[in-house]
């Protein structure tokens, strides 16, 4: 399986991140990059490969073009206005307050585009994230031309990141980016499936009124896990996206037996909806280990999980999304994609 890899993901290099009432240093950092890149040399997956370049357009359509130059002005403007620590929100248009005026001091506009608090800024985090986008473009048009399937190794990850919002370590949303360019590129009906630990919230915000993509998502109960807000079983779409939505929250300490059989029917929708590309949000934060997360995968479960999925036919794309105990990341991610590959 072809591999899609940039070092320019590693430009993000972000000092803090809010943690339990403290800044510490994030969890989704530059070395998992490497880890999972040297894991795929380990292991021969095949050809590693530099993304090409697809400029700002396939990202505006799915984001929101003044998202978009908040992101990539945000540090300047932060240090403009004094402020010495890295970006992050201190307030939101939250209930009871007005969202329809965008603040022009950065210190409210970071809180009109942000959706969490954990997430700080920081010079490369723009360069990084356009990295990333290229990385999960270039991984679905290979898969488009070819119907191999890819890795992309993205960087930040995107699952989290709505038309106008970033968090959850997340800025443009990578699998949301890729499922609209296929379609854009002749194909009618995309499925996504988001295996990260947390609820791909961005990406279901991004597709709820639509039949052209389904949307499903494996992660752990909102009511006790990040993003807290979205990610119940009752969010099934709306309009005529009623039905193309699927959320599978899980308890806490979820082992791979209860996993798998979630899996499976996610697996058994994408089959009857007749999917011509599937994108695997790829998150591994569902690892026992985890540091932020509660499931219960072990190493070994991942290779079962690459073969389920192979078992569906589809051309498929991977897309790195989380996964934060950083020296097994490597195993464990290569671990779907070489099970996938049998
Ligand atoms: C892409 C991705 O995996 N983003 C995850 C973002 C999670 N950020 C907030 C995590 C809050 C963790 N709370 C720790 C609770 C310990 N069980
Ligand atoms: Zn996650």
């Amino acid at each position: 399986m072809l591999t899609f890899h940039s070092e320019d993901t590693k430009k993000r290099q972000a000092k803090t991140e809010l943690h339990a009432g403290e800044l510490v240093a994030p969890f989704e950092c530059p070395e998992r990059v490497d880890i999972v890149i040297d894991r795929v040399r380990k292991v021969g997956l095949g050809e590693i490969r530099s993304p090409d370049a697809y400029g700002l357009d396939p990202v505006l359509a799915v984001h929101d073009r003044r998202y978009i130059e908040f992101l990539e002005n945000a540090c300047d403007d932060w240090a403009a206005a004094g402020f010495k620590g890295e970006p992050i929100p201190s307030i939101w248009p939250t209930r009871r307050l007005r969202d329809d005026v965008i603040p022009a001091n950065i210190d409210g506009r970071i809180g009109y585009y942000a959706l969490a608090a954990e997430t700080s800024l920081c010079l490369g985090t723009f360069a990084a994230a356009q990295a990333s986008k290229d990385i999960a473009l270039s991984a679905l048009d290979h898969v488009m031309r070819t119907g191999e399937p890819a890795f992309g190794l993205c960087r930040p990850p995107g699952h989290h990141a709505a038309v106008d919002q970033f968090g959850g370590y997340c800025f443009f949303n990578n699998a949301a980016i890729a499922a609209q360019h296929a379609l854009n590129n002749g194909m009618k009906k995309v499925a996504i499936l988001d295996i990260d630990f947390h609820h791909g919230n961005g990406t279901q915000d991004i597709f709820y009124e639509r039949d052209d993509v389904l949307f499903l998502s494996l992660h752990g109960d909102p009511r006790d896990e990040f993003p807290y807000f979205l990610g119940f079983a009752d969010e099934t779409g709306r309009g005529k996206g009623e039905g193309f939505n699927v959320n599978y929250p899980l308890p806490s300490g979820t082992d791979y037996a209860t996993w798998a059989s979630t899996l499976d029917d996610a697996i058994q929708r994408i089959a009857a909806y007749q999917a011509e590309i599937l994108i695997v949000s790829l998150g591994v934060d569902t690892f026992e280990n985890d540091p932020i997360s509660s499931f219960k995968l072990k190493s070994e479960d991942y290779i079962d999980c690459g073969r389920r999925l192979k078992a569906l036919g589809i051309p498929t794309t991977f897309l790195l999304e989380g996964g934060y105990a950083v020296e097994e990341i490597g195993i464990n991610t290569v671990n779907v994609l070489t099970g996938f590959e049998g």
